[in-house]
């Protein structure tokens, strides 16, 4: 059965007084009660000293910090529950998202993001670790989010289309052949949902928004489906999503062994679009800008779709593989993404955890690294 989705305007509702001012009371209570079901990074870290800095904010900063945590009080599985309403969010909330994004990333000292896209061909081939994987599904992504703007869980519906528009210039011009599929009722470019199905079975496309509680609870999915939609490239193997969890996903998914390969059609697309004079939001220590706390520093994801039947015990047992997985700095996913079920041979895609303090290059060898301890295991699962 289909969940009931909170949307941001009510979630937040629960957390304000009769004035329509932040209640940390409440705040603090729901957090309370989520600590015996599951502690996330925005609930251990809300902590007395937390709350004290917050309170002392002008009540408009105060609302906003509301907005920050958001998915986390409205989500009882949330392993973060954090989503930046804007670019600066993150210096101006440092005294509570700093020590959480190093906690996510396990980064000690001072570190500063460093940008690595010299990545090899030959070297990273999934066959040396198992002869099967020879037509894998390769992926990559990086998240960005553009100078100027508000990130999605705060944009209205306004600066939602203005963005899509301001895309489609940048699609115009930028060089690569292919066509921008708008979900925007009315637009020049508007699909069917025939055809928006289409593409969501290719795993092209993002589902509904309106179907996914975190997206609903933090705004990203407000105003749904304005301002949404995916260029892909004529080959089918490049794509850029616009206004879902960030104002861009710029993504590839390549069929085959190599993921050098798929690394260089992603720096391909990158490169083009960053030509097309688009600025992206930085920040000078935690690197790209990013809605969750997860992605900043590279935004960088890059997974292949692998099946661990024995792990798993035919899909039965995802939790074994995600526990085995996260040993190795890896998170194991179902097969249609996150929040989605594995299939009955056990089909997860795995990608690093890791993308603040590691480099581009450094999370396609921490996959590859962790690939090979993950099929060792299936191997010893299959004899047992
Ligand atoms: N499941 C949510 C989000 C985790 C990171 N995934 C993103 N950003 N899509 C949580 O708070 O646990």
């Amino acid at each position: 059965m289909q969940q009931q989705c909170v949307f941001k305007q009510d979630a937040r509702k629960l957390y304000l007084d009769g004035e329509g001012n932040v209640d940390f009371v409440k705040i603090q209570a729901r957090w309370d009660e989520l600590k015996s079901i599951k502690v996330s990074l925005g609930n251990k870290y809300f902590t007395p000293e937390v709350i004290e800095k917050a309170k002392s904010l002008p009540q408009q900063d105060q609302q906003r910090f509301l907005d920050l945590m958001l998915a986390g009080l409205t989500n009882d599985d949330s392993s973060v529950g954090i989503c930046a309403t804007r670019p600066q969010d993150y210096d101006f909330y440092a005294f509570y998202l700093e020590q959480l994004i190093r906690d996510y990333h396990q980064i000690q000292g001072d570190t500063k993001q460093e940008h690595d896209w010299n990545i090899p061909i030959d070297e990273y081939v999934l066959t040396k670790i198992n002869p099967t994987l020879e037509k894998v599904s390769m992926r990559a992504r990086v998240a960005r989010n553009v100078k100027g703007w508000n990130l999605p869980p705060s944009m209205d519906k306004e600066e939602r289309l203005k963005f899509e528009s301001k895309m489609v210039e940048a699609f115009e011009s930028f060089g690569i052949p292919g066509k921008y599929y708008s979900l925007t009722p009315g637009h020049k470019n508007q699909i069917s949902e025939k055809e928006a199905d289409d593409l969501r079975h290719k795993h092209f496309l993002f589902n509904d928004m309106t179907t996914d509680n975190y997206l609903t609870a933090s705004g990203v999915a407000s105003d749904w489906p304005y301002g949404r939609g995916i260029w892909l490239s004529e080959d089918q193997t490049k794509m850029i999503w616009v206004g879902e969890e960030d104002l861009l996903r710029i993504i590839s998914i390549v069929q085959g062994n190599d993921l050098g390969k798929v690394d260089k059609s992603l720096h391909d697309l990158l490169t083009g679009i960053e030509k097309s004079g688009l600025e992206f939001a930085e920040h000078p220590v935690y690197g790209v800008i990013t809605t969750c706390p997860t992605n900043m520093g590279t935004g960088k994801r890059q997974s292949i779709l692998g099946k661990f039947p024995n792990i798993t015990k035919q899909g039965t047992d995802e939790k074994k593989l995600k526990e085995i997985a996260k040993q190795f700095g890896l998170q194991a996913r179902g097969c249609g993404g996150e929040h989605s079920a594995m299939d009955k041979e056990g089909t997860a895609d795995i990608s690093p955890s890791a993308r603040f303090g590691v480099t581009e290059a450094n999370v396609t060898k921490k996959l590859y690294e962790g690939l090979i301890k993950l099929y060792e295991i299936e191997a010893q699962a299959g004899n047992e």
